[in-house]
């Protein structure tokens, strides 16, 4: 397949490029740059260390003679070029990753919210709008969240995207139909993607476009087995407070002897995937599209479920590192219950890499190589959900 990977220059689209590439499909990367813009903006930078997509691209072909090509593209703020772009190149199928993705970057000051809102939302609509104006028809798969489903703490299962609801007609029967889950997002980041889901419910009924919406959890790892053929396919590690994710933030910190972070109780529940499992679901996605005229395909992309508490324990056992207990900046629930239904990945035969110790303790290794890169001042969250919250913030725990 010819496929388009916007966005492929991230933490999860760049393995994704070399993944698929490597199973012999032609890549193209579609890619502004906004995440290395952003890092300069924050001051902070990959633990590990990242050549320029150019160089990426140019390694991957030394070490395995396949090609990648780079499009320098703005796919929110540039529609003509990227429906030319379209155009010109006709993908069979497209991967959209291109979005600002920290929850707390967005939430950092009313630009940043201006910001994340426009560029995801235009992103994905700009997307969805040159495809039916080319009548391209490529199977659209996007990359959604875990976190548009909210986190309530009733613990029942949540489904797979729609939800079965009975619904009263004027003659007193009840005729069950399915809706979109009702969202209840966390974030201004995390509202884009309930926003998203309309954008996909509507095109696809109205024009017949082919979509997939893969509801993510939290990826943890770095290596997948193609970044690791070479030390410049090293893939991107973010640890700074606004980026990195919470195991992984975890792991570095117990590297660098800096006490976990845990917000609040640790009583959040949410749900995880290792970096290789993503990568591997998006492919088995890409094999399995909707036909034209179809509802959008919901997955959930995710493979088990943690308490953020259990978490610091877990890797404090491993690893000696004391937990701090820190006022939360976020606005969330302090305790929830999460139970997620995965069961068509597992039906397409994905057999998933659960948290492991030695997996835990590649990540440590790969933090304590580059440990002399980490900026201790970045670790602590400082983004607060409210002004409220603003003036709890600890900044050095
Ligand atoms: P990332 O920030 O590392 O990568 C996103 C990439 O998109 C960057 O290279 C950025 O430069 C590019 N981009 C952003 N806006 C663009 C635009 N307007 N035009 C062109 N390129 C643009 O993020 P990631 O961690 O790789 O996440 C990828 C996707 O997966 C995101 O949509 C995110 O919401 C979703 N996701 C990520 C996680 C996670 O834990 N990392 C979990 C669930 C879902
Ligand atoms: N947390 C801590 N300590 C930290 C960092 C986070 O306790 O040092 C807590 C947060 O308060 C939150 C939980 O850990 O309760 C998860 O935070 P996170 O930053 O790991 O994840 P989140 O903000 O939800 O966002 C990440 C990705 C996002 C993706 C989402 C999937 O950045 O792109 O959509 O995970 S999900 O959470 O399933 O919605």
């Amino acid at each position: 397949m010819k496929i388009a990977i916007l966005g492929g220059d991230g933490f999860v689209g760049w393995p994704t490029c070399l993944h698929l590439s490597n199973a012999g499909h032609e890549i193209h990367i579609v890619d502004n740059l906004s995440r290395r813009w952003i890092d300069t903006e924050l001051g902070v930078q990959s633990l590990t260390p990242m050549d320029s997509i150019q160089e990426r691209c140019r390694i991957w072909k030394e070490v395995t003679g396949r090609k990648l090509q780079f499009h320098f593209l703005d796919i929110a703020k540039e529609y003509e070029r990227f429906k030319a772009w379209l155009q010109e190149y006709e993908p069979d199928a497209v991967i959209h990753f291109a979005e600002q993705r920290a929850a707390p970057y967005s939430m950092k000051s009313d630009r940043h919210k201006v910001y994340t809102v426009n560029n995801n939302v235009n992103a994905t609509h700009n997307v969805l709008a040159a495809l039916v104006e080319t009548g391209i028809d490529a199977h659209l798969v996007h990359l959604g969240t875990m976190g548009v489903y909210g986190y309530s703490t009733i613990g029942a299962a949540i489904p797979e995207g729609y939800l079965p609801v009975g619904i009263e007609t004027l003659s007193g029967e009840t005729v069950e139909q399915e809706i979109l889950y009702p969202t209840r997002p966390g974030s201004v980041y995390h509202m884009t993607k309930s926003l998203d889901q309309i954008l996909f419910q509507f095109y696809a009924q109205n024009d017949g476009l082919r979509i997939t919406d893969l509801h993510q959890g939290i990826v943890w790892g770095t290596h997948t087995d193609q970044t690791r053929l070479h030390p410049q396919l090293v893939n991107r590690f973010d640890y700074d407070g606004d980026y990195g994710t919470v195991l992984n933030r975890f792991l570095i910190q117990a590297a660098i002897g800096y006490p976990l972070t845990v917000h609040g109780t640790g009583g959040q529940t949410r749900a995880f995937i290792h970096i290789q499992d993503s990568v591997r679901c998006i492919e088995l996605a890409l094999q399995d599209a909707p036909k034209r005229g179809e509802r959008v395909r919901i997955f959930n992309q995710m493979t088990e479920t943690h308490r953020v508490r259990d978490l610091a324990e877990l890797v404090s056992r491993l690893t000696g590192a004391e937990i701090a207990y820190l006022p939360n900046p976020r606005k969330e629930a302090e305790e929830n219950e999460l139970i997620v239904k995965n069961d068509q990945f597992l039906a397409l035969g994905l057999n998933p890499i659960t948290l492991q110790d030695g997996l835990l303790t590649e990540v440590v290794e790969v933090a304590k190589k580059f440990a002399h890169r980490i900026d201790r001042s970045r670790v602590p969250a400082v983004s607060a959900w409210t002004k409220d919250l603003a003036a709890r913030v600890d900044r050095d725990p």
